[in-house]
């Protein structure tokens, strides 16, 4: 037997390009929007060699039409932790945690990612993933239903269990072995089309909210959208409807700026898909949509502080403003007047994170006799200062895009609590903290670079 095993990042990929081609027949839209943020993306490229170096640089041009995020809802804590297992197979961890629930949505969620910097080069291949908040189902009798139901499902084939367990025995999966987990893996993630409930089952969730339905009433946590990462959101945006998707309203995040930070999104609509209920009856559900992604640079907790106060001040005068996202962005870019949006301010103020390598010229002069201060060196061209980008997501955000595709008629639950403990349980593990991430990998480079010199 091959006892040779694929790494982590060999098995991510594997993955993240299989669930991409399975979202791309479930999804034609899908494959459009690939189209056309690639052809953005090429343009901008083309105008803009100064940018074309710096992604090259970073070595982010290569992960660049790799780059997906995805994002699943389920509805148990022992589903929430065997995902925990099976994504650490293809070494993803769970970083972050993220209260939907003080928006009116009852879920509560972390991004399993790769987390150590060549990783994330390879393949930064990230998936949302929620945890649904039975507790917050107001009705004790639909609660307890909704309970029982999920009670009855296993959103994983025996086969993907042992396949975990084996990789875990052996500290890893051959070619084969891999393959097979990731082909089980799919039928975790695929749209089923019929319901396992009957419809007034379905309907009465639903009614509750739309989430709780589409956690509740399926087989399986069917992937609800993949992520391609663009170079221009605001392009893409405008450009969206000559490609007969229709946008959100408004662009997510901060405004556009000439140092981009954080992260910018927008979606399209969710589908409406025919599904078939157990009495035999049909409806329509919609679930699985289409989102954009422009990642900037990831910020400190002071640069973080910062963004969330500016945003507050901007969705405040917003508010029951007409949605339209031209004068929305205007408003948004006044209220983000006070943000630095030049790169050595960021860094200087310790407003965002930089990764830090010798140049050319500094290679020439080490070894010094004496080290200057970073600054210094810096000033002489010795050490070169890079952004590090946001691998990760933004609450008030991922909020905006939930209840994008929440019909109208859908009411905000009663908004809950952040319940980070809660959420651990079910996973069976910490949630690692994505600001300690950043700066390990901000002092690693600064070490790496300061002992060369
Ligand atoms: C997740 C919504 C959040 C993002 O990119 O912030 C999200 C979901 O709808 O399950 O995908
Ligand atoms: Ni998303």
């Amino acid at each position: 037997m091959d006892t040779t095993y694929l790494t982590p990042d060999q098995l991510r990929t594997l993955f993240s390009s299989a669930m991409s081609d399975m979202y791309r027949n479930e999804v034609p839209q899908y494959q459009t929007l690939l189209d056309l943020v690639d052809e953005v993306n090429q343009g901008v490229l083309a105008d803009n060699p100064a940018l074309k170096q710096a992604l090259e640089q970073r070595g982010e041009l290569e992960r660049l039409s790799l780059e997906r995020h995805g994002a699943i809802r389920v509805g148990r804590a022992d589903e929430l932790a065997m995902l925990r297992r099976l994504f650490a197979v293809m070494g993803m961890y769970p970083v972050g945690y993220y209260d939907l629930s003080s928006a009116g949505v009852p879920v509560h969620s972390t991004a399993f990612r790769p987390v150590d910097e060549d990783a994330l080069q390879k393949n930064p291949f990230r998936i949302f993933t929620s945890l649904l908040r039975l507790e917050l189902i107001q009705d004790p009798a639909l609660r307890e239903q909704a309970s029982h139901i999920l009670q009855q499902r296993d959103i994983f084939t025996p086969a993907l269990k042992q396949l975990i367990e084996l990789a875990e025995q052996q500290g890893g999966l051959n070619a084969d072995q891999g393959q097979a987990l990731v082909t089980e893996a799919l039928e975790t993630f695929r749209w089923h089309d019929s319901a396992t409930v009957d419809a007034a089952t379905y309907q009465a969730l639903l009614q509750q909210h739309r989430l709780i339905a589409d956690v509740v009433c399926f087989r399986g946590p069917h992937i609800n959208h993949l992520t391609p990462r663009t170079l221009d959101i605001d392009a893409v945006q405008q450009r969206m409807p000559e490609y007969d998707i229709t946008p959100k309203a408004v662009i997510e995040g901060p405004p556009h700026q000439r140092c981009p930070v954080l992260l910018r999104q927008t979606s399209f609509k969710a589908l409406q898909e025919p599904v078939r209920f157990t009495d035999g009856t049909t409806g329509q559900h919609t679930a699985r949509f289409g989102e954009i992604e422009q990642r900037g640079m990831a910020l400190t907790l002071r640069g973080r502080a910062l963004y969330d106060q500016l945003l507050n001040n901007a969705l405040t005068q917003t508010a029951g403003m007409d949605q339209d996202n031209a004068s929305y962005q205007q408003q948004l870019e006044q209220a983000f007047e006070p943000f630095p949006d030049q790169e050595d301010s960021l860094r200087t103020q310790k407003l965002a994170y930089f990764r830090y390598r010798l140049s050319d010229k500094g290679r020439e002069a080490a070894p010094l006799s004496s080290l200057p201060i970073l600054e210094q060196l810096i000033d002489d061209g010795l050490v070169l200062a890079e952004p590090i980008i946001y691998e990760d997501f933004l609450p008030v955000s991922a909020a905006g895009i939930f209840q994008s595709n929440l019909g109208d008629e859908d009411k905000a639950l009663q908004a809950g609590q952040a319940n980070q403990e809660a959420f651990e349980d079910a996973l069976g593990a910490a949630v690692l903290d994505p600001f300690q991430r950043y700066s390990d990998l901000e002092q690693e480079s600064l070490c790496r670079t300061l002992k060369q010199l």
